[in-house]
């Protein structure tokens, strides 16, 4: 029938990628075209391990476990909360040419560093450096054992080659990017000398079904029969890999299996080990990157790293201390350290199929939130961290945008969340893998882009000016297929009003209905979601969005007139006081269906006769509405009530202005001694649950991608004239301090930068290392807004 055949054609069209020309070639990441950037600490999901910007990457990396005084196998690999590390990460990383990382387990330290060189064809040679110290004060000094693998992902293949029976001294390999390869796996010496230490070795040669799949291999082959003998006196037992058996499953599996070979060194601390990469098509290297050739290079490239994070960032300058500095560079090198390159599909839902379909084939270039619990892409969290990125590596910046918008439909569309691959899939829970395409995600890329131009018109004669504008033009036709579809399926009501689509279902089942498609989660909006909800956020993404658009038209000399008319609709003040100032709360607010008259209850259950009330099941909460909802403002005080300010649409003489500065600095309201909160105190839904199993999250504590944008707005306010530019300037100051010392103070205690902070007690909370968006830190640091 015809409205199937429409169905069909839908529905095909919601996995159809935008026709314009792709932002980046074919070959953009090859190692022929960008061979610098070729290898990479491209997987921020493991601990440590490199691949290259190609689908089907060869991969390298380590695992690593304790012996002999641990009796449970505590085998590490993939970044895992759970592991409970004291703390690990990048403390340097320029995100081209080395890195260096610290991982802090229970009794020992290990640094490791990778160094690359290029030459010939393929993208170069690289070092890896690792060394392990004792921190504990344990009598003995731990003995440990360093699983380094190679693995390649079905192209390619890998070949062990043994000495002494167990030892592994090199694989080679080839693949159809890197062409015939050598790894050469070093033997430790003691830290500083070049003596060789004791160790015992092991090697695993085998195939895997998938990546996703290498740590289980590795923990099946265990076994503990080997003897650890560093001299006659001492023997003990130790755990190594031996041989390994697919499961009968995995027999079954009809994956293709690709090479994977592990070298096992088990060695007491402290020693230092180095593994070398070294590419067949480099000819006349000069010597081998090892040991003191090694070290110098990596004096030198530290010496530059620490010389140009100064000139970019000045934070010495400013007055940190080296204590903050190297705070600083911790935070910056982590999110250029967990830049990852992903290839695969996203699982997407239309409207016009009743069952989930595969989005097409994609290559994404991106940071990522967290390595431990987050390894992927996150559309609006990817704006905030190229808005720091930028500063340090345009380059960077140009080729996440570009990989970004290369996924977008035919529609307009960008999946929120970016799963691809089976190491991605493997840790997801399967309810969370579909992404819906009528579902959006603040356009913070606009946020980009803006400080892009802004940046360019203020150096209309510099290199940079010409050479942007190609890669402009051609991320214009798709900005502007994004911008539509954001106008067009977000529209809300009423005219120039918007709504985000997607809100939860089963309304009665959570205290409030969440919103995770505007990236504030469980932040309170209308109780009971309708079509006649308006939000002020997305009105105000409209605004920057408008925005950049009409200046980016201008810019590129395209028609202008629409995007401009757009913008000065948007940016009426009078029009947004319109739609969304609570002349009640006189705060901005969304607009809907709502009552406040709510609470999570007890679910009511009758006890048939003859039934013992606790051999029921646990009753859920549920909600209760005491007073019917009616049309009218969501009278929520917090970051949503924010946005006219945040993304600068207030004019500086707005009244408005006086009452959001005003809220601010209320610690009844907003502020705190570590920055401002989320939600209100004083609000209803403050530090509330949203069922049993689901603590608060948007609704008090501090986040710091809306503290940055807080700060950048109150900077703004400040330099420019009006009545409250003086208040702008001191609130400025007091928030900046208090966040700097906060973050910084949580990072000398815990180890770690956090996803949130709480709002009385000031401590990092949620999933950690976050260092996504939190990582601005380094920019308020520097006041670049
Ligand atoms: C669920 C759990 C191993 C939630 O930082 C990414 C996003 C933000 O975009 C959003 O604004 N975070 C914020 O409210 C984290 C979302 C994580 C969802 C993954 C699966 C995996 O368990």
């Amino acid at each position: 029938s015809y409205t199937l055949y429409m169905r069909s054609a839908l529905s095909r069209r919601a996995v159809t990628l935008h026709p314009s020309p792709r932002v980046l070639d074919a070959n953009s990441t090859t190692a022929a075209v960008s061979p610098e950037r070729f290898w990479g600490s491209y997987r921020p999901q493991v601990y440590f391990g490199m691949k290259t910007r190609s689908p089907k990457s060869v991969v390298t990396g380590l695992m690593w476990m304790s012996q002999i005084l641990d009796n449970d196998v505590k085998l590490r690999h993939t970044c895992e909360q759970g592991d409970g590390l004291s703390s690990f990460g990048w403390l340097m990383h320029d995100g081209v040419n080395f890195g260096m990382q610290q991982i802090r387990d229970t009794e020992f330290t290990l640094t490791t560093t990778f160094v690359k060189r290029l030459g010939g064809e393929h993208g170069g040679d690289w070092t890896w450096r690792i060394t392990g110290r004792q921190h504990s004060t344990a009598p003995h000094a731990p003995v440990i054992s360093l699983m380094f693998y190679v693995a390649t992902d079905t192209q390619g293949s890998l070949q062990a080659h043994i000495e002494n029976r167990t030892r592994l001294s090199h694989v080679t390999g080839t693949s159809e990017e890197l062409g015939d390869f050598k790894i050469t796996f070093k033997k430790p010496t003691n830290r500083e000398e070049a003596t060789n230490k004791y160790a015992s070795y092991n090697y695993l040669q085998t195939l895997s079904p998938g990546l996703d799949q290498l740590t289980d291999i590795v923990k099946n082959s265990l076994s503990r029969r080997f003897v650890f003998s560093p001299s006659s006196a001492e023997k003990s037992l130790y755990i190594a890999v031996d041989t390994y058996r697919p499961p009968l499953q995995a027999q079954k599996d009809n994956r293709v299996q690709s090479d994977f070979v592990v070298h096992q060194v088990t060695v007491q601390v402290p020693f230092q080990i180095e593994v070398l990469f070294e590419s067949g098509s480099f000819h006349d290297r000069p010597n081998q990157l090892k040991g003191s050739v090694l070290t110098e290079e990596l004096t030198r490239l530290k010496l530059s790293y620490n010389e140009k994070f100064e000139k970019t960032f000045g934070l010495q300058n400013k007055g940190f201390t080296p204590a903050q500095v190297r705070f600083g560079k911790a935070a910056l090198s982590n999110m250029l350290g967990g830049m990852g390159y992903f290839f695969g599909q996203s699982v997407v839902r239309s409207p016009y199929s009743e069952h989930a379909i595969f989005y097409p084939e994609g290559a994404l270039f991106t940071a990522v939130p967290s390595r431990s619990f987050f390894p992927r892409g996150f559309l609006w969290d990817e704006g905030f961290h190229q808005l720091l990125i930028r500063k340090w590596d345009p380059q960077v910046t140009r080729e996440a945008l570009a990989h970004w918008l290369d996924l977008i439909s035919v529609e307009g569309w960008i999946p929120r969340e970016q799963i691809l691959g089976d190491e991605a899939l493997s840790k997801v829970p399967s309810e969370f893998v579909v992404q819906h395409t009528e579902n959006a995600n603040p356009p913070t890329f606009f946020l980009v882009l803006e400080e892009f131009l802004e940046h360019l018109e203020a150096h209309p004669d510099a290199p940079q000016f010409r050479n942007s504008l190609p890669f402009l033009r051609r991320l214009y036709p798709r900005l502007q297929t994004w911008f539509e579809w954001y106008n067009t399926t977000q529209a809300g009501p009423l005219p120039s009003s918007y709504r985000w689509r997607g809100r939860d279902k089963d309304t009665n089942l959570f205290l409030n209905a969440k919103t995770l498609t505007s990236g504030l989660d469980d932040y309170p909006r209308a109780s009971h979601p309708s079509e006649d909800e308006r939000h002020v956020d997305l009105y105000c993404w409209m605004v920057l969005a408008s925005r950049t658009m009409t200046s980016m038209a201008r810019l590129l000399g395209e028609p202008h007139q629409e995007y401009e008319r757009t913008y000065q609709t948007l940016s009426n003040n009078s029009l947004l006081s319109e739609l969304h100032w609570s002349e009640q709360l006189h705060a901005f607010c969304d607009y809907g269906n709502h009552t406040q008259a709510v609470s999570l209850q007890q679910e009511k259950v009758v006890v048939p006769p003859g039934q013992m009330r606790h051999q029921l099941p646990v009753k859920r909460l549920v909600r209760s509405v005491r007073k019917a909802p009616k049309l009218q403002y969501v009278n929520a005080l917090g970051y949503v009530s924010l946005f006219p300010f945040l993304l600068h649409v207030l004019t500086p003489d707005s009244q408005k202005l006086e009452h959001i500065l005003k809220d601010i600095q209320d610690p009844a309201r907003l502020w705190t001694p570590y920055g401002l909160r989320s939600l209100s105190r004083s609000d209803p839904i403050y530090m509330k649950r949203n069922t049993e199993h689901d603590p608060p999250y948007w609704r008090g504590a501090i986040w710091i991608n809306i503290n940055y944008l807080a700060l950048r707005a109150l900077h703004h306010y400040s330099s420019i004239d009006g009545p409250y530019q003086e208040t702008a300037s001191d609130l400025y100051q007091e928030l900046r301090t208090n966040i700097i010392n906060n973050i910084y103070k949580q990072y000398h205690e815990t180890g770690y930068i956090w996803e949130q902070y709480s709002d009385s007690t000031g401590r990092g909370q949620g999933s950690h290392p976050f260092t996504g968006w939190s990582a601005l830190i380094v920019l308020i640091m520097a006041e670049e807004y």
